[in-house]
């Protein structure tokens, strides 16, 4: 069955499966390797630091392994100490186990795919789109805010499995962490009445503080941050008579302020904002200057999942991310302008 389609009671099918699948494991003190997406968001990493918890409290050997490290606004989340670094030392880790979060195509762990691969059994927890079919131990669900949402799923199964209580602060942190951040603060259309419920019940049962986690998640920001946004937003330009507003990052703008690629979060949304525009796009080179990377954001029929698709990409339908090898900026940013501008003038 295609992830596109997963009805609600399939769902519910799959969680049950999967937690009972997790819960076995657990028991057996299986060695589980937890694998969030490569430039960790606050949903990929409070997904896999909270499963960790929970794993390892119903007797499995666990470890988050990431590409690098915790952005400076996520160094807060409460066992972010705890991930292993993919190194040399890590690569020829054989695991029993080995489980994306936030993510449905292995490719997407970079430097990890290949012993994200050799583990000897798989699963997924996600809520991007892809068009395949759901293999076993896969829970992909679109109609979900935030990995973050399908995990506490899997985490109440879990507990009904047990009869003993896994939920705790620091899950409960980190899942409202994931959940805020991709629904905006429970402002974007992906918000769910479940996951405000979910959020709900957290707030009533466990402490957290949620100012607090505002001001890291959102408000808290650098004069670096500042700079380089302000030089990033006097760079916008726009095509296709107005209905696109991109940007194009060379890493020589950003190493003048010794700036790094988180200090661009949320930017793409910020454009998007602006009155009269269908579509923005901020591309930026990567650090080794040899990939571009795209983030699109949309507030019209051009679908930014299928549009991201289109350099091997995906994501959302209205914030997708690509990322393109072999061109310059000037050329990734010609090619992704023409796809965009052929996609709105076909939607309409
Ligand atoms: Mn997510």
């Amino acid at each position: 069955m295609s992830s596109l389609n997963q009805d609600k009671d399939t769902v519910a099918t799959s969680i049950s499966h999967l937690a009972g699948y997790l819960f076995d494991q657990s028991r057996k003190e299986s060695y589980i390797g937890i694998f969030p997406h490569a430039r960790a968001d606050a949903d990929a990493l409070g997904a896999a630091l909270s499963l960790a918890i929970a794993l390892q409290d119903l007797g499995a050997e666990v470890e988050v392994v990431a590409d690098e490290k915790a952005a400076p606004s996520l160094e807060f989340l409460p066992g972010v100490e705890t991930i292993v670094l993919y190194s040399e030392e890590v690569a020829d880790r054989q695991f029993d186990l080995a489980i994306a979060v936030d993510l449905n195509t292995p490719d997407r762990l970079e430097n990890r795919e290949q012993l994200f691969l050799q583990a000897s059994q798989h699963a997924i927890v996600d809520h991007h789109v892809r068009d395949e079919e759901d293999k076993d131990n896969e829970l992909i669900y679109t109609g979900s805010s935030s990995t973050c949402e399908l995990i506490f799923r899997l985490i109440s199964a879990l507990e009904a499995l047990s009869s003993k209580k896994v939920f705790n602060d620091d899950i409960a942190v980190l899942l409202i962490s994931g959940m805020m951040t991709d629904t905006g603060r429970f402002s974007y259309s992906n918000t769910t009445p479940r996951a405000l419920r979910q959020v709900a019940w957290l707030l009533e049962e466990f402490k957290v503080d949620l100012a607090f986690l505002t001001h890291e998640l959102f408000e808290r920001t650098t004069v670096t941050q500042l700079q380089i946004r302000g030089d990033v937003l006097a760079s916008m330009k726009l095509a296709a008579g107005g209905r696109i507003l991109y940007a194009s990052v060379p890493r020589e703008m950003m190493n003048k302020r010794k700036a790094t690629d988180d200090h661009l979060d949320y930017l793409s949304s910020d454009m998007r904002e602006a009155d009269g525009v269908d579509v923005s796009i901020l591309l930026r080179e990567s650090p080794d200057c040899t990939e571009i990377h795209g983030s699109v954001r949309s507030n019209s029929c051009l679908d930014a999942a299928e549009f991201a698709q289109l350099f091997g990409g995906g994501g959302h339908v209205r914030a997708s991310g690509f990322t393109i090898e072999g061109m310059s900026l000037k050329e990734a940013e010609t090619e992704v302008l023409a796809q965009a501008e052929r996609m709105l003038e076909q939607c309409l």
